[in-house]
């Protein structure tokens, strides 16, 4: 099943200058790009993209991290690409991430993980939309 979710490479990654190499690993494993932009998230959009979190203790820092500076945000293609990229993105925490993840290779610490990816088909078409409906947002 062809499908699309919202992969974001975070502000530390950026940073880092790990753009190229991230997508790059994306598009080895089989995926498309099919739509990609940077910009900056204001504090109340970073706010509104994580509110499931807005209870937890990390919030704060975790919108603060979020728009410390640009994102990049892709929508990406493929053959279960919800479940593939959660994959290759690996665990929240880069200690306990698998071997050969994104963020077991590029991750500082499980706030500042290098990348986002949606985790179903819900989150996948709410955060595709998020970025890219009205990019004037
Ligand atoms: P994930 O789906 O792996 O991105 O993880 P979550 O949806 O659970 O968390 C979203 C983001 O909140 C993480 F990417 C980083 C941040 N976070 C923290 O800063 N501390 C935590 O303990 C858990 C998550």
């Amino acid at each position: 099943m062809t499908e699309q979710t919202l992969l974001i490479v975070k502000p530390d990654a950026v940073e880092k200058k790990l753009i190229g190499e991230i997508i790059r690993r994306v598009e080895n494993a089989g995926y498309e790009i099919k739509n990609i932009r940077m910009l900056t998230l204001e504090e109340q959009r970073a706010e509104a993209f994580y509110k499931i979190h807005q209870d937890k203790y990390f919030f704060k820092p975790l919108i603060d991290f979020m728009i410390s500076g640009p994102c990049v945000p892709v929508v990406v293609e493929g053959q279960y690409a919800i479940s593939g990229l959660r994959e290759m993105v690996g665990a929240t925490d880069p200690n306990e991430a698998a071997e050969g993840t994104i963020r077991k290779d590029f991750a500082t610490n499980g706030r500042r993980n290098a990348v986002h990816a949606s985790d179903s088909s819900e989150s996948a078409v709410r955060e595709i939309a998020f970025f890219f409906d009205n990019q004037s947002e």
